[in-house]
């Protein structure tokens, strides 16, 4: 098993010039871009989101952890291998308007991506209609939409409205994930899956693209 001690603290410290070098040489040493993301960086930012609950950090502090982050994601994400998918489609993937948390979403994007499908990534704090405008002009198969924050929660129940609205339900479909969603939450708002991971995204993918 691979150790990630010093990446992790990198990160949680936030000693931002060290992060390259770190996961340069946990990359030179053979260990998987996906392990050095999910066991290194993601581990290290469950830390911090801790010490941010119990107040021991503030927002300056997370804030330089996730800029620590994104040095040594930035070099692992192209790193990824591609897995060969069952299937593969276009999907619209974002982080829903009113909320900026983009680390997960890009995870997500990277998997997909390595996994074979065209993505339209349109980023962060991106308005409703957007989002459903890029799927229908790109006649894509999916959207995936990503939120940490429970007030921006109804948007994605809105999406599924201008969906059914527009009378595109069921011919495009939703997934949604991030940390203040739940499969209790998707189920409630009609959306066709839910992951809890990023490995989970590729996995609903692929069964959302069956379909
Ligand atoms: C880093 C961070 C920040 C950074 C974000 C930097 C960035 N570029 O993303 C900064 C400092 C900017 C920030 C700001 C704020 N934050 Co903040 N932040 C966090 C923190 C500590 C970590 C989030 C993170 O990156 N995790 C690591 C990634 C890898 O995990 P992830 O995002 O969950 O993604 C994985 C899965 O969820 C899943 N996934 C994600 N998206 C999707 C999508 C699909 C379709 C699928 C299938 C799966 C999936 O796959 C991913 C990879 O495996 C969390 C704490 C926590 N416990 O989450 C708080 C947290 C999310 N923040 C919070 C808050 C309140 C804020 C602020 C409002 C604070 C303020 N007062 O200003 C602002 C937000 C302003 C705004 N309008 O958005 C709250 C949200 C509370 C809530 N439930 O509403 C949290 C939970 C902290 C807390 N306990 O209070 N934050």
């Amino acid at each position: 098993m691979a150790n990630f001690d010093a990446l992790i603290e990198i990160v949680v410290k936030g000693k931002i010039k060290e992060a390259k070098g770190e996961t340069q040489k946990l990359l030179d040493s053979g260990i998987s871009a996906k392990e050095i993301i999910f066991n290194g960086l993601s581990e290290a930012m469950k830390i911090v989101g801790d010490k941010y609950e119990k107040k021991e950090y503030f927002l300056p502090q997370v804030l330089l952890s996730a800029q620590t982050l994104y040095q040594g994601l930035n070099l692992a994400l192209p790193k990824l291998d591609k897995t060969s998918a069952d299937a593969a489609g276009k999907i619209v993937i974002c982080v829903v308007e009113g909320d900026v948390h983009d680390i997960g979403k890009n995870i997500c994007k990277a998997l997909l991506t390595g996994a074979g499908n065209t993505m339209f990534d349109l980023g962060r704090d991106v308005p409703l209609k957007d989002i459903v405008d890029k799927a229908k002009t790109e006649s894509a198969q999916i959207i995936a939409t990503s939120t940490l924050m429970t007030p921006t929660l109804a948007g994605m129940k809105e999406i599924e409205k201008m969906l059914k609205e527009g009378g595109l339900k069921g011919q495009i479909k939703t997934m949604v994930g991030g940390g203040a969603t739940s499969p209790d939450f998707a189920k409630s708002i009609g959306a066709d899956g839910w992951g809890y991971d990023a490995n989970e995204a590729v996995r609903v993918a692929i069964d959302l693209l069956k379909k």
